[in-house]
């Protein structure tokens, strides 16, 4: 790809990724492009999934001349094996990351720090009640602390089905009883998948993916949901606010630093730390104007959708964001963290600091975060980064763009606010056919795809469809970058989207939050079945991460299939190499849960897919064209 002009082009759709592209190749700087062509063509037996590494008898790959492993697995049994294992990565990711959103509002509870409050009492009544817990007449704190316990317990053995389940429909709660897929304990589901997928176990393709869509549904219904309900409580629950993204949030005259990963546990305390009077004037004194925080990827969301902090951009932006040669320090928490970040941060003046003992990389510097010293360790970071930009040269600073306005903070809470405190406008906007259906547009980038190409365009041609988009993670900034994240953007719209956003004030694309907050769209389709009075399944809605790459986005998808919602993926995970995996995620599961995954990398061609989804769920449901 090296001669060819028009290259920079075709990796990515933005003028501010292109510049950087550019600017990466004068400073002799190795990107994630340049790392996938050397590690083009993929290898076959991986991309189709029959490489099995389970035992020592291996490893094993199935081919026409070797159809079983040395123990007997054929090609079914270790595709399932594998995407199991695969779906595990992700469940445990989300789910460990609404652990530690428990600690730390256990810690709270209990007073162990005075570092983190609980910023919204009212949220933290309603679901404390809403879990069976008495609130009349007691301490904030004390029900805080059975509100703790309650959710630790959807982490154990005992449960025979997570607390959240009571948000279901009736109707679909009774079907997975009788699939036997309804979620227990969110570590018992993860621990059960390695289990049945160690040498010996589960030898039974259909049965192992049974499970997935069990365990998958622990981590949206359970580990995914409390993660998101928790950092409400303890970080205020987002409401519509303006932010900016793109490159162009860089300061060519501040200290500039960056948080990424995705639980805000690490971030708020940096927010705080960057507006603190003294170490604004240290940062005056090294010879700045101001400290600039901006975000990345999740935690960017997370930051974005409660305090309006701008984004400098998505997964494929990360290391770009550092050749811009204007930032001092990255300090990251968990999950998408590139560890290329470490060395090109290297060939400019940028400090990548780890807070996560889980989540170390060679060459950064460690600053552990626990529960009583983040404001503590959070005003060492800031300072350090302030020491960084006595060691930058303005010379190689580039940045690239003008920020581009947004609308963010699309809670269903600020949702159901801008809704005058109740669904039925949006029920009614639904059966009138002026909003057609609604699409959670999810996820990440991937180097295979155009960057944001496909994120993009489907959203575009979702919207002109009269379908509403809520988009989280990194498909976010995609649309914001867009200008679909704006009021404004109706004009892009159908008329009968047009006509309900233009009213309310909203854009057409909703930002809901983190990949996290996927738990937040959950609640919604389960809210609108309750109203309407069927199962999630028989909504007109879709779900579609064009451009995915990770286990969680793999776990997400599964559980909105799960939950009863049809799932758009660009290309397909690692299952190819087995016709009963693949068959029942693209058929057998709609027999199943009324929903199934469909694969296409054209998301012109995509939208064209979901919008006969939503007309066949329409019809479903007697509604008008
Ligand atoms: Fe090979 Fe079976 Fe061992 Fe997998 S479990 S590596 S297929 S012998
Ligand atoms: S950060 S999982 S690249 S959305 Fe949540 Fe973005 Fe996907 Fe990571």
């Amino acid at each position: 790809m090296k001669e060819d002009p028009k290259r920079f082009e075709k990796m990515s759709m933005w003028d501010d990724a292109q510049k950087m592209l550019q600017k990466a190749e004068r400073d002799g700087i190795e990107t994630v492009w340049d790392r996938l062509e050397q590690q083009t063509p993929h290898c076959k037996f991986g991309e189709s999934g029959v490489c099995c590494r389970i035992c020592t008898m291996g490893p094993c790959r199935i081919s026409k001349k070797a159809p079983l492993g040395v123990c007997g697995a054929g090609a079914d049994v270790i595709v399932a094996r594998n995407f199991g294992r695969f779906l595990a990565g992700g469940a445990a990711g989300h789910s460990d990351h609404g652990r530690d959103c428990i600690e730390a509002f256990h810690a709270v509870a209990h007073g162990h720090t005075k570092d983190y409050q609980i910023k919204d009492e009212q949220k933290l009544l309603r679901i404390a009640e809403e879990r069976g817990i008495a609130i009349e007449g007691r301490e904030l704190l004390e029900v805080a602390r059975d509100l703790a316990d309650e959710f630790f317990e959807d982490f154990g053995s005992r449960r025979e089905k997570v607390g959240f389940l009571s948000r279901l429909p009736v109707k679909q709660l009774e079907n997975w009883e009788k699939l036997g897929i309804v979620p227990r304990g969110v570590d018992r589901e993860v621990t059960e998948m390695m289990h049945r997928t160690h040498m010996g176990c589960d030898n039974d393709a259909g049965n192992t993916m049974l499970h997935a869509l069990r365990m998958c549904l622990a981590d949206g219904w359970s580990g995914s949901m409390i993660a998101t309900e928790l950092s409400d409580i303890l970080f205020g629950t987002p409401s519509p606010r303006k932010a900016q993204v793109n490159l162009g949030v860089l300061k060519e005259d501040q200290v500039n630093i960056l948080v990424h990963g995705h639980n805000p546990i690490v971030s708020e305390k940096i927010l705080e730390a960057v507006n603190e009077e003294e170490l604004i004037d240290l940062a005056r004194k090294a010879g700045a104007s101001g400290v600039n925080l901006a975000g990345l990827c999740c935690t960017g969301n997370e930051l974005m959708m409660r305090q309006g902090i701008p984004m400098a951009g998505n997964h494929l932006m990360t290391e770009l964001a550092i050749i811009t040669g204007a930032v001092e320090l990255i300090v990251v928490d968990y999950q998408c963290i590139m560890p290329s970040l470490v060395q090109v941060g290297n060939c400019y003046h940028t400090k990548m600091v780890t807070t996560a003992d889980k989540a170390r990389f060679t060459g950064a510097d460690h600053v552990k975060f626990e529960m009583h010293n983040g404001m503590e360790q959070a005003r060492k970071v800031v300072r350090m980064a302030i020491d960084r930009y006595t060691m930058r040269n303005q010379d190689r600073v580039e940045i690239p763009c003008e920020p581009v306005d947004i609308m963010t903070g699309f809670s269903n809470e600020a949702l159901l606010e801008a809704l005058g405190g109740s669904l039925s406008p949006l029920v009614d906007a639904i059966k009138a056919g002026k909003i057609r259906g609604a699409v959670g547009l999810v996820g990440c980038n991937n180097p295979k795809y155009k960057h944001d190409f496909c994120n993009v365009n489907l959203a575009r041609e979702l919207i002109k469809k009269d379908i509403l988009v809520l988009a989280t993670g990194c498909v976010t900034t995609a649309a914001g970058k867009a200008g679909l994240l704006v009021p404004e953007a109706i004009e892009q719209a159908g008329p009968g989207l047009k006509e309900i956003c233009g009213s309310l004030g909203i854009p057409p694309v909703l930002h809901m939050g983190s990949c996290v907050d996927n738990a937040r769209i959950l609640q919604l389709a389960a809210l609108l079945a309750n109203e309407i009075g069927v199962s999630i399944s028989d909504l007109p809605l879709a779900a579609s991460s064009p451009e995915w790459y990770s286990e969680k986005a793999a776990t997400i998808g599964t559980y909105a299939v799960a939950s009863g919602i049809y799932t758009h993926l660009g290309h397909p995970p690692n299952i190819t190499g087995s016709p009963v995996v693949t068959n029942l995620a693209l058929e057998g599961l709609d027999e199943m849960l009324g929903a199934c995954f469909a694969i296409e990398p054209d998301p012109f061609k995509a939208a064209e897919l979901i919008d006969e989804r939503i007309k066949m769920k329409r019809k479903g449901l007697g509604l008008p064209e």
